[in-house]
């Protein structure tokens, strides 16, 4: 369908979907294997400009927006979901910045995170405090011009890798939710060190590391907002972020799909191509009003993002529960359309349908996300809307 991308956004489409197809589709299997890190991907990502799409042009980036985004995320996740996680934490741990940080702090840290010479990540999840986002044990003591960190965070997408961490921490526990604050944090802190690679079901190529802080020492001033702000810091910075999970859920459907229809069309069973059986081409009809279905979901929440609306919680929401929730199933079916040949490794379903399944966990479980969605919904009926 047409989505009447302008040029621009076709431009973004057509470069992230050669990127994907030239230079992660050869390597994905081995990256998820060996469980590489994608440092010579992230490099061309960082050559054609891709990190600097959603940084205003002030700031060295290409000031576009979510849905610039969301289709690089999109072209990347049909090729690798690992590769596309490691691009969308960059921008998942950037956003506090950009929607927090002061001019300084902007000035300071955007430019490199455009040009793709430093990475980001984003440190909210603890070993306890993972649904319940507000039950962080991590704490950050004002001391003099420093403010000292101490705890772990668990279970960080690019932890290791990037040298910039968005990090959550309790200034005032007394406040709960409100004793939250959050923080700019940079690699080699001294007093900040990474825990060892988490093994993973899928997105095997993607860093997921803990992040220890003993008595880190860091600079007063990077501090983001001010006291108390850090849990809503994290709230806004998902808001903005989900949609952009949707997005990876689109990929990797529309990427299963792609390769459930080129083998159905070989693959011969009692004299026929496969893809002649009704079966079959319900599955695939099934599976390709799906991600239609999302495609518009999760492009009309993005220009809605985009559009500057205030309140985006709720739709950001369900963007990303509909496309995920999708992209599992429909790499399921992918799985199933291929048959034996679609739970070898020989064929690259079996990872997507591995890699679908961190979609519906990561940045909110989906069962989170209806709870949003649905506290949301009571809000606005209460507000006679
Ligand atoms: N935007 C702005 N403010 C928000 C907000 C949002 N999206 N969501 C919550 N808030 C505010 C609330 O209005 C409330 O403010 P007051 O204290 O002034 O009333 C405060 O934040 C606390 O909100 P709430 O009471 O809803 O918090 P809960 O502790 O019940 O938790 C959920 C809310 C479960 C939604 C939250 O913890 C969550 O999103 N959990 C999942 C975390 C997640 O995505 N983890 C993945 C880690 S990153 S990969």
């Amino acid at each position: 369908m047409d989505y009447f991308l302008n040029e621009d956004q076709l431009m973004i489409r057509d470069l992230a979907r050669q990127i994907a197809e030239e230079k992660v589709v050869p390597v994905r299997e081995e990256l998820d294997e060996k469980e590489k890190f994608p440092w010579e991907i992230m490099k061309v990502l960082a050559q054609s400009d891709l990190f600097g799409l959603f940084i205003p042009e002030e700031y060295g980036g290409l000031g576009k927006g979510s849905l610039e985004l969301a289709i690089a995320v999109e072209e990347l996740s049909k090729a690798c979901v690992g590769v596309s996680t490691t691009y969308a934490a960059n921008a998942l741990g950037t956003y506090p910045i950009l929607l927090f940080g002061t001019d300084e702090q902007k000035k300071k840290y955007l430019p490199d995170i455009a040009a793709g010479k430093r990475l980001v990540a984003f440190g909210l999840t603890e070993a306890n405090a993972g649904s319940d986002a507000g039950g962080i044990q991590t704490t950050a003591r004002l001391d003099g011009d420093s403010y000292v960190l101490n705890g772990t965070k668990q279970w960080i997408t690019n932890g290791g890798e990037a040298e910039i961490y968005t990090i959550i921490a309790i200034t005032d526990r007394g406040k709960g939710a409100r004793g939250a604050s959050a923080f700019i944090v940079e690699k080699d802190t001294p007093g900040f060190t990474f825990g060892k690679k988490e093994k993973k079901m899928g997105i095997r190529c993607s860093a997921t590391r803990e992040l220890v802080f003993e008595d880190c020492r860091i600079p007063r001033e990077n501090i983001l907002a001010r006291e108390g702000m850090g849990f809503i810091v994290a709230m806004k910075t998902l808001d903005s972020s989900r949609v952009g999970v949707g997005a990876q859920g689109l990929g990797v459907a529309q990427g299963a799909l792609n390769e459930a229809i080129k083998f159905a069309r070989q693959r011969v069973q009692f004299g026929h191509p496969i893809i002649s059986f009704q079966a079959i081409q319900h599955m695939i009809a099934d599976m390709a009003t799906e991600i239609e279905a999302a495609r518009a979901l999760v492009y009309s929440v993005a220009r809605f993002i985009d559009s500057g609306a205030k309140d985006v919680t709720k739709v950001s929401a369900m963007a990303k529960l509909f496309a995920t929730d999708m992209g599992m199933r429909v790499t399921t079916n992918a799985v199933q359309v291929m048959g034996g040949s679609g739970y070898m490794k020989e064929y690259p379903v079996e990872k997507m349908m591995r890699d679908a399944k961190i979609l519906q966990i990561y940045e909110g479980t989906n069962q989170i996300q209806r709870n949003v969605i649905a506290q949301n919904i009571i809000k606005e009926a209460a507000k006679g809307k």
